[in-house]
């Protein structure tokens, strides 16, 4: 297969053009946030900065970090960098407690953001040809919009389908002969689930393609989809309060997802003392955006936990990749003191025979004790088998967990089906210590 690139000039820049490029965006970005947003305005002279102290990229270390607090405190358009009469669309993130965050988007950033998605989207196989179907939620949501516009961008044929209604998304894969697939991961499965149950062979599908993110899933994940749904299935990556879809995605390599640097620059903190990383080091990722008008982010805390590999990929771009996230440092299990990520447990889980990739965590604290409890879907085969059988297959799941996460679990089999399904993105964590 040929490997497209949406954008050779900008996506296989030698690094140094690319850190050039980028210096010359950001002291743009800083003068108009300085101008015109209050927030950053205050903050940079609490540290005593003006933009013109940032004349190299080392000096964005010198500034100070964005928070989900600022955006609320701000809420809802304190963060806004223009006027709202300049403003053409506003969404907003999918948080689930208190005032979600909202952005904006100016009609040059529509086009920047449909640019970028068509990239990633190009990098994972997709071409005018494809016919794709978006099975995210259409509304405040970034993830449905993004890609809808970025397929449009490249010539391909969209199905704006939305989520749930599986059997009709089925259907109109079958009818319409969808070559990509766009949703979350675990709704990829819960897919796969019911074409498994109508009894459909995957392969009389014409599905190429499965452009898959909003939420952390393992390697292990990855084949399970890749097998069910007959496949390639692409991870990438991105937040609303940064763009929406659009940040980063994966070629057919699929060894880390190219991060657009002529749109963002990324950085890894210690989430803890917030120092800068040195390259390859695993910690939280910090954006900093560089080409939008509306609502720039200045050093961003995405909380989310990966590393950055500078070296260029096969496939010749030479954009800076991120590895798959472990998942979100707010996420991340403390559990008897271990740190502990559910992508850790879900990749265990999917390699088991007779596991099915559905699962729920449960936290909780006995006395000073903390106890997890890991509730897992087993084949009917496993569920209904005789008592002797199932302790031993349980002790082994058991086992395998204690081995990778280095702390005590205990696991419960449940039957298939009985765990709550998600349309959207899966929320697999219920932790009763904070209730
Ligand atoms: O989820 C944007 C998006 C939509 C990206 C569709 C990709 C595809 P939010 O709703 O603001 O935006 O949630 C952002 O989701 O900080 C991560 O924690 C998580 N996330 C998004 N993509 C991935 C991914 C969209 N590929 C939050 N892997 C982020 C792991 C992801 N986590």
């Amino acid at each position: 297969m040929q490997n497209t690139i949406w954008d050779p000039q900008h996506e296989c820049m030698p690094r140094d053009e690319i850190g050039q490029l980028q210096l010359e965006r950001l002291q743009a970005t800083l003068n108009r946030v300085y101008k015109n947003v209050t927030c950053y305005r205050t903050k940079f002279n609490e540290r005593g900065i003006v933009p013109e102290d940032i004349t190299s990229l080392s000096d964005l270390a010198k500034l100070p970090f964005t928070t989900k607090e600022d955006l609320r405190l701000n809420y809802p358009y304190g963060m806004f960098a223009v006027p709202l009469r300049e403003v053409v669309r506003i969404h907003s993130s999918s948080g689930t407690t208190g005032k979600p965050t909202v952005v904006g988007y100016t009609k040059n950033d529509l086009k920047i953001w449909s640019n970028l998605v068509a990239r990633f989207m190009t990098a994972a196989g997709v071409t005018p040809d494809d016919v794709v179907q978006i099975a995210f939620g259409y509304g405040l949501f970034t993830g449905a919009f993004g890609l809808h516009y970025g397929s449009e961008t490249i010539g391909a044929a969209v199905i704006p389908m939305s989520g749930g209604n599986t059997d009709k998304q089925i259907m109109i894969m079958q009818d319409y002969k969808s070559t990509v697939l766009v949703c979350t991961p675990s709704y990829a499965i819960n897919i796969a689930d019911r074409i498994e149950k109508l009894g459909i062979d995957p392969k009389t599908l014409s599905l190429k393609v499965g452009l898959f993110g909003g939420e952390p899933w393992s390697e292990a994940m990855r084949r399970e989809i890749e097998s069910r749904l007959s496949l390639s299935a692409t991870d990438n990556y991105g937040l609303s309060e940064v763009i929406g879809p659009g940040v980063a995605g994966e070629c057919r390599c699929k060894c880390g997802m190219h991060i657009s640097e002529d749109g963002f620059i990324p950085e890894i903190i210690n989430p803890e003392t917030c120092e800068v990383l040195p390259p390859g080091s695993v910690g939280e990722l910090v954006l900093t955006t560089i080409s939008k008008e509306a609502f720039p982010m200045i050093r961003y805390r995405t909380r989310d936990i990966t590393s950055l590999d500078y070296g260029v990929c096969e496939c010749g771009r030479t954009t800076v990749r991120m590895k798959k996230t472990m998942g979100r440092s707010d996420d991340m299990l403390i559990i008897k003191g271990v740190n502990v990520f559910p992508s850790q447990i879900e990749e265990v889980l999917v390699a088991i025979e007779g596991c099915e990739p559905h699962y729920q965590l449960v936290v909780d604290r006995k006395g000073a004790m903390d106890t997890l409890e890991v509730s897992i879907e087993v084949t009917e085969h496993i569920f209904f088998d005789e008592m002797k059988k199932q302790r031993a297959f349980l002790e082994m799941v058991e086992k395998k967990i204690d081995t990778v996460l280095g702390v005590g679990v205990t696991v419960k089999l449940v039957e298939p089906n009985s765990l709550p399904r998600n349309e959207g993105k899966a929320n697999r964590v219920i932790d009763r210590r904070q209730l």
